[in-house]
Parts: structure tokens; sequence; C-alpha cells
């Protein structure tokens, strides 16, 4: 019925729709982020994400951390600058994604309610930031800047008070129902990922193999929308994309020298660059 607005994102599309890299460019005009990410018993996430949105280009990432993984992320991390938990300035950045291993506890909460406050910043919502969303959906509509969720089917029934059965039955009308109520960018994740924009345009992502069905996948994503999105300045053209190169890392790690089975997340993040070396 929706015919003519969905899309099959095709590499010829992500290489007529890439970033092109002003020669006279410095690090603070590829986007100053802040991902808020990690937490005791998931530093992991954090570091997966940011090492994917430093791969995927983004200019100046800063991490906001709970402390007690700080130190075990930050002899990962080196290009990575560390914002406080505490007395953040929010508005000096460019974009904030949130979520990957954030945890579930009051303080996640309080963190996304700020954030959300923020209503010029363009924003990546996953993980665990997606499970506190659920007590701040009615706010989405108010938000001026774009606002991207990437829930895993789990996720998404969650969000929308569906089961994993009912979303995964009517992925597209779900989707789209969704995204046009709160006006969101939905990324609808699993095999043949669906995103669609705040008025209902769809695009169907063909990349990828179940290789990606293994803890941190979606971090790594995370990361690589995250950077897309500020670098671009169409967010439909941006998450298909960084969707795309999530896929097709997975796609090059098993035609070269994996199999289905021993991808890793970290493997993902470090297929990036020869992902977008075959693009560019
Ligand atoms: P089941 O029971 O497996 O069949 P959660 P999470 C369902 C962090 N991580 N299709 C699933 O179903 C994340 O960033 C940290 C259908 C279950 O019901 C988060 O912060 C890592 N169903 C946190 O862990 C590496 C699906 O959803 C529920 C589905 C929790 O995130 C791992 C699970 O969802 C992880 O990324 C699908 N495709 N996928 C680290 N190294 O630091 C999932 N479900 O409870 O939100 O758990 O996704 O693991
Ligand atoms: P998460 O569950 O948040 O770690 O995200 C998992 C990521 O891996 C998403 O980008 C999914 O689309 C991708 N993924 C998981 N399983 C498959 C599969 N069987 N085929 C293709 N992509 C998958
Ligand atoms: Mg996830």
């Amino acid at each position: 019925h929706q015919g003519l607005r969905r899309q099959v994102w095709t590499k010829q599309d992500v290489k007529h729709t890439l970033p092109v890299r002003d020669p006279f460019s410095h690090k603070g005009t590829h986007g100053k982020g802040l991902l808020i990410a990690g937490s005791q018993d998931m530093p992991g996430a954090a570091i997966l994400s940011a090492t994917s949105a430093l791969r995927s280009g983004i200019g100046l990432l800063w991490l906001s951390i709970a402390d007690k993984a700080k130190q075990t992320v930050c002899s990962r991390l080196p290009e990575v600058l560390f914002e406080s938990r505490e007395s953040t300035d929010f508005s000096k950045y460019k974009g904030m994604a949130i979520g990957p291993g954030l945890g579930r506890s009051e303080d996640g909460d309080a963190l996304l309610a700020q954030v959300l406050g923020e209503k010029d910043i363009p924003l990546v919502i996953d993980a665990d930031g997606l499970y506190h969303l659920t007590n701040h959906l009615s706010t989405l509509k108010t938000h001026q800047a774009p606002v991207v969720l990437t829930p895993h089917p789990g996720e998404m029934a969650t969000l929308t008070g569906k089961s994993i059965k009912e979303v995964e039955n009517d992925r597209f009308g779900i989707s789209e129902t969704f995204a046009k109520e709160h006006g969101v960018y939905l990324v609808l994740k699993g095999r043949n990922t669906i995103i669609t924009s705040p008025s209902g345009e769809q695009v169907v992502n063909v990349s990828g193999n179940p290789a990606l069905a293994k803890g941190g996948s979606g971090d790594v994503l995370t990361g690589i929308i995250f950077a897309f999105l500020l670098q671009h300045e169409n967010p439909l053209n941006a998450i298909s994309n960084a969707v795309y190169v999530h896929g097709a890392a997975a796609d090059q790690l098993v035609k070269t020298n994996h199999s289905l089975l021993d991808v890793l997340a970290s493997d993902l993040s470090l297929t990036i660059p020869t992902v977008l070396h075959d693009l560019y």
C-alpha cells in the first residue's frame, strides 16, 4: 500500500550519498558528539560504540561513562575525551547518543531526561536508553532536531507494548505508525533492518548476515549511525548508509577470512575502514 515510499538501499545509493570531506574542514566540522554509554558491568558497549563512531569519521568524541568503568575504558580509547557525569553542559554538543551498556538504574533515567531536554540537538537513543525512554515517549514529538531510535525487536516490543511476535509479523506497519506518531527516525533492527523517517518514508537494508547475531553488534551500529548523522544534512541518508556499512562489515569478514560463527563485534569496528575504502 505504500509501494512508492519504500526503497531497498543499494551499494550505489550509498556511494551517491556518502558525505564528501571538505578539503578545508577541521575536526570541529565533522561533529562534536557526546556518547553516554557504559556502566560497571558493561564497559565494552561504550568501547564498541566509541571506536565505531571514530572509525566512521566523527571529528571529536566525548564519552560520558560511569566512574567505575572509566579506568577500563580510558586505556582502550586514546582518541576519546571524557565528560563528567555530573554538571554536564550538554548544549555545547552537535549531537548526543545515549544507551549502549548504560544500565537500567535511575541515574540512567535522569540522564535521558536531561538529554531529551536539549531540544535543538540531534539524538540517537539505543539499548538501555530505549528502556528508559518508555517513561518519556510523550516528549519526543516536541524535539526540534532529529531523533533516531534503534530498537531490536525485543526493544520495539517494549516501546510499543506489543509482543515480539506481533512486532515481527508487521515490521513495516508498526515502524511506520510509531515513527509518524512520535516524529522520529526509527531503525527496526534484525535481518533486513527497516529505517522509517518521521513522515513514513521507508528504507530496507539488505547487507549483513547472521554473524551479526552476537552481543555487541548493536553497540557498533549505534556508533556508526551517530558519526554519520553528524556528517550529513539528510538524516535518512545518513542512517541508511550507516546500517549498510554495518552489514557490509559483517559481509566483508565472512567473504574473506571468517565464518558466520567467529565474527566479534570488535571485528566489525575494525572492518569499517575496509568497507569505507571500497565505497570511497
Ligand atoms: P530472547 O529472550 O533472547 O529470545 P535486552 P540486550 C529480545 C548491552 N550490551 N529478535 C530477547 O529475546 C546493551 O547495550 C553490552 C527478537 C530478549 O527478550 C544494553 O545496554 C555488551 N527478539 C544491554 O546490554 C554486549 C530479540 O530482546 C530481549 C532480538 C542489554 O541489551 C551485549 C533482550 O533485550 C549488549 O549489547 C531479535 N533480534 N534481539 C557489552 N559487551 O558491554 C533481542 N531480542 O534485555 O534489552 O538485552 O539487547 O542484550
Ligand atoms: P543488538 O541486538 O542491539 O546487538 O543489534 C544486533 C545487530 O545485528 C542489529 O544491527 C541487527 O540488525 C543485526 N543482526 C542480528 N541478527 C541478524 C541476522 N540474522 N541477520 C542480519 N543482521 C542481524
Ligand atoms: Mg543493542
